[in-house]
């Protein structure tokens, strides 16, 4: 079976992830296509999609009875109202991170899934697909002891002058939430943020950077630096201090010079490169499930861990320095 697919939100990672059903992946192929922007839609239609019919709404283009599978990568703000309807549809959806932009948002959406009765949403945390956090979860599980701590950092070269102090959680760093989480295979209980000086490049309203901490129930703690004006690349660093060694998420596989009396090599830019093969296979594990009309992967239960996760750092930076606590509902059967 081919899923015919209808992306929804066709700007930087809707078009990326349409350029991967059609040119990389099998078992799927985008035959809808809608945007706020009809520019935007028109021109992936163009690239890459050309048999693809372009709807004037997300809703439109959920409830044709020609696509099988949707995928939500539109705005943050627009995704919980795509999710609700596809599961009102009964359609398998991906939708990119968040979830929700707030809990209540993605509990909405848990309940939904749950009274559907069977998985449908698969959230877009690359990460867990990402070959070397597979390789550093395999450490973490079996070779360097019950983990202590873990040092992360998240770092963007520069963001939009749109992007404020809070975006640097529920836009950055709930990659860190989602997959720190499962690497650990614990939740969180505390989260505190410490604001060093803002960086030079910063402006007004972000402060920048930043290092969020966080207790889990297991009783490790993590701290994670957020620095998205680093100027320098896109690096993503994690280290877990467990009891008898430490593990370090490889680097990007890169190669090394030697050349006019310096040895070095480059590091990458742009996330899109970063994480490009996870994509591929977070997708194709996407399409894989929806081919018999369910989902696998990162799932509504970890979107919403992940809002109220987000939600209380958010609450931890307007503390300055204070503890805010994260109380967890019980989880529901359908995500065991
Ligand atoms: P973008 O701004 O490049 O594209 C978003 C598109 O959605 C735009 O073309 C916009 O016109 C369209 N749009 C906005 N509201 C809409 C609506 N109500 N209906 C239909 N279309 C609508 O943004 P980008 O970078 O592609 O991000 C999109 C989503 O993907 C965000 O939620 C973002 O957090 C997530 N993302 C995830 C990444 C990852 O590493 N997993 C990387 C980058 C983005
Ligand atoms: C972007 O939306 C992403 O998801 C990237 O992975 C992250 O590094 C970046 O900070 C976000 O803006």
């Amino acid at each position: 079976m081919t899923v015919r697919i209808g992306v929804i939100g066709t700007g930087a990672i809707g078009r990326d992830h349409a350029r991967r059903i059609n040119q990389v992946l099998g078992g799927a192929t985008v035959v809808a296509l809608s945007d706020v922007n009809r520019a935007s839609a028109e021109a992936v239609k163009s690239d890459i999609a050309p048999d693809a019919a372009i709807f004037t709404t997300g809703e439109e283009l959920i409830s044709s009875p020609d696509v099988d599978a949707v995928l939500v990568t539109s705005w943050g703000a627009t995704h919980e109202q795509y999710v609700l309807a596809a599961i009102a549809a009964g359609k398998p959806c991906f939708c990119e991170k968040p979830l929700a932009t707030t809990a209540d948002g993605a509990k909405r959406i848990v309940d939904a899934e749950v009274a559907h009765g069977k998985r449908l949403v698969q959230v877009g945390f690359m990460r867990r697909y990402d070959a070397g956090y597979v390789a550093l979860k395999q450490f973490v599980d079996t070779k360097i002891g019950a983990p202590i701590m873990v040092h992360a950092a998240h770092r963007n070269p520069a963001v939009p002058e749109q992007y404020v102090t809070p975006m640097a959680i529920h836009d950055t760093m709930i990659h860190e939430i989602d997959v720190l989480r499962w690497l650990l295979d614990d939740d969180y209980i505390s989260a505190r943020v410490l604001f060093p000086r803002s960086a030079a490049r910063s402006h007004a309203k972000l402060r920048d950077p930043q290092i969020v901490i966080l207790e889990t129930a297991k009783g490790t703690i993590i701290d994670v630096e957020i620095f998205v004006n680093c100027h320098y690349g896109y690096d993503i660093q994690c280290e877990v201090v467990g009891e008898d060694g430490v593990a370090t998420l490889p680097e990007p596989m890169a190669i090394q010079t030697r050349l006019g009396a310096k040895l070095q090599n480059d590091i990458l830019t742009d996330w899109k490169d970063r994480f490009i093969a996870s994509y591929d296979v977070e997708l194709q594990d996407f399409i894989n499930a929806a081919a018999k009309g369910t989902a696998a992967g990162p799932n509504s239960w970890d979107g919403y861990v992940a809002a109220i996760t987000s939600d209380a750092c958010v609450a931890a930076q307007e503390a300055e320095g204070g503890a805010v606590a994260i109380n967890l509902p019980t989880r529901s059967a359908l995500y065991n």
